[in-house]
């Protein structure tokens, strides 16, 4: 019996241009999300000088200025970073759904790695938890998935070429 082919991403990458784009709003979980993502992917591998870092006011920003630097083209990957928690605020299903509907449409419409790394959550307690304590680092999670998504895309890309060649 043949081997299957199994495509999928590599965490060793040094080639990859990444921007973040980091909500101010639950700055302090969201700080160290960011401390965690930049720690994976310096770790794996990316220069620091290829890492931009780019600041917007709340989660609900951040779709609009993710696609702005998708349509740069200046990136293989964008991290988006954000907290949501459902106890602090009134709308916090508008926050949380327009903002992950908005990152997914852009990926798809870019065909390039968008990481939602929004967490939403129902108290305080559980934000704190994927901030670096019980549940690990939110933020390392993110950069992986960015790291792996760049290169499956790219792979999958030159497969889809080589057919289309063939
Ligand atoms: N933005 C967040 O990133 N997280 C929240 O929990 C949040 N709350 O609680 O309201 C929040 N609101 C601000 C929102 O993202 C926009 O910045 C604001 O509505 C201006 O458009």
């Amino acid at each position: 019996m043949s081997e299957s082919m199994i495509m999928e991403g590599s965490l060793q990458y040094k080639d990859g241009h990444f921007a973040f784009v980091v909500a101010r709003f639950n700055g302090y979980i969201v700080g160290s999300f960011l401390d965690g993502a930049m720690d994976t992917l310096v770790r794996h591998g990316v220069s620091p000088s290829y890492i931009t870092v780019v600041r917007v006011p709340g989660a609900f920003e951040l779709p609009v200025t993710v696609q702005g630097i998708a349509k740069s083209g200046n990136y293989s990957a964008i991290i988006a970073l954000g907290a949501v928690i459902r106890g602090a605020t009134p709308h916090f299903d508008i926050v949380a759904n327009e903002s992950a509907k908005g990152l997914s449409a852009i990926a798809l419409d870019h065909g390039m790695p968008i990481i939602n790394g929004i967490l939403t959550t129902e108290n305080i307690e559980q934000t704190i938890e994927r901030a670096g304590t019980k549940a690990g680092t939110k933020g390392a999670e993110e950069a992986s998935a960015g790291i792996a998504m760049v290169q499956l895309l790219q792979r999958q890309h030159s497969l889809v070429t080589a057919i289309n060649c063939s």
